[in-house]
């Protein structure tokens, strides 16, 4: 290759980095935004933005009311008491707060003034549509995956009554509510029609796969989705074990979709908070070892909260390649702990990982997911690229580009296809 096409006149490596990650847009491959066709499912604006349950946890470490007088307050109320805590009573030092000032810059907003008011006033004026084009522009993100549960009676009607998709918005199908807690989800799905029991025979099988179909279908679904206890075991002949063996895998196989799997989720660990209450805990690899080496021929995406565990879920990748990693999830997801992943990942196997998903709620948030990880990325890559300069190896721009591109959601799209 010749050394022409490998930079613009003399431009150093850092620059040329910095470039491409930030000219890239993402695939951001797990949400829990909307389609705009869902109306009010999805949520955007300074209280949406406010509440979010990063920061209601954040917050009730300086409250001293009772929880439950919070949760009686309207939403503006409750992102009055947030603002008032943790902008204006102490400095936003936290990743969550620092990230509403940066979704607000982002927007255009002043955030010197701590106008919270001025700020309602601006964001009231606001096009729905034209807001969701604008954050996806500012954030550089052409695609977002939801998260879509079957189970949400908020949601379900949308798809059974059908609109017209905005081709921007794919669809993941979420099954916790199935896997987790059967006793009560067979008796949902039974009075949809499905002819299931709460045993676990060959019948009520066969008909948990043709609920997955139909809503696989319904949705049209780039992959199935779980989030998992720490206790999770493999093998296992629980409802959740033999749902997964004999219902999920035989599904995704079959329509070569990934398995998605968030492992390490304590849910509600303090029920006082509500969606703000869930914590974590470290998994056992060895079970999701034999989970990837008992099906060769199914593709598991999988993202672990607990920082303890992303070591061994690397080496987990270097050993099976129906495995892709992706996302610092939830707790992970500070600036010190994505430089670390990403740095560990790059490591230890290259760039067939997607490093970032923003796990939004909010739709504005993309914009301060987006930007803080492009920046800790930019650092880990100008570092890895350097590094390889140094051996008199040169990077040309549309290798350079090509390997941002499958960090950024191209990769994940890759394995999809597989
Ligand atoms: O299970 C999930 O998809 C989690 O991301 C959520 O349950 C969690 O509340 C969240 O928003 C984390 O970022
Ligand atoms: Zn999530």
């Amino acid at each position: 290759m010749s050394n022409s096409d490998n930079n613009q006149a003399g431009e150093g490596i850092e620059s040329r980095v910095r470039r491409v990650v930030s000219g890239t847009e993402a695939y951001d491959i797990h949400t829990h935004l909307y389609d705009p066709a869902f109306g009010e499912l999805l949520l955007w604006g300074i209280d949406d933005l406010l509440t979010y349950h990063y920061l209601v946890a954040e917050a009730f470490r300086y409250f001293d009311f009772p929880y439950e007088d919070f949760w009686k307050l309207s939403k503006s109320e409750q992102a009055d008491k947030i603002w008032d805590v943790l902008f204006l009573q102490h400095s936003p030092v936290s990743e969550a707060c620092r990230g509403v000032l940066t979704t607000l810059q982002g927007l255009g907003l002043d955030v010197a003034g701590r106008d919270l008011g001025s700020i309602r006033a601006w964001m009231a004026e606001q096009d729905p549509a034209e807001y969701v084009s604008k954050c996806m522009e500012v954030a550089k993100v052409r695609k977002i995956c939801m998260t879509n549960s079957p189970f949400d009676d908020l949601e379900r009607p949308v798809w059974e009554k059908g609109f017209e998709r905005d081709p921007r918005f794919v669809a993941a199908l979420r099954i916790d509510p199935m896997l987790l807690d059967w006793e009560n989800t067979h008796q949902q799905m039974a009075g949809w029609g499905y002819n299931v029991s709460a045993t676990l025979d060959e019948s009520t099988l066969s008909e948990v796969r043709r609920f997955l179909a139909d809503w696989s279908d319904k949705m049209d679904a780039q992959f199935a989705m779980v989030s998992l206890p720490p206790t999770f075991a493999y093998p296992d002949d629980s409802p959740c074990g033999t749902l997964i063996e004999k219902a999920v895998l035989p599904h995704c196989r079959e329509n070569g979709l990934p398995f998605a799997l968030m492992p390490g989720v304590k849910r509600g660990v303090n029920p006082l908070l509500q969606m703000a209450g869930d914590g974590l805990a470290k998994f056992d690899i060895a079970n999701y070892e034999r989970l990837f080496s008992a099906h060769p021929d199914n593709k598991f995406a999988v993202t672990a909260l607990s920082r303890e565990n992303q070591h061994e879920l690397c080496v987990a990748a270097r050993k099976f390649r129906n495995l892709h990693i992706f996302g610092c999830w939830w707790f992970t997801n500070i600036p010190h702990v994505i430089d670390e992943m990403t740095r560990m990942r790059l490591e230890l196997i290259g760039l067939s990982v997607t490093p970032q998903h923003s796990d939004a709620r909010v739709m504005d948030q993309v914009i301060y997911k987006w930007s803080h990880s492009r920046e800790v990325i930019t650092r880990a890559l100008i570092d890895k690229y350097s590094d390889l300069e140094k051996t008199g190896w040169v990077v040309s721009d549309a290798e350079l580009e090509r390997d941002v591109k499958d960090l950024f959601g191209g990769a994940f799209e890759t394995f999809c296809a597989r």
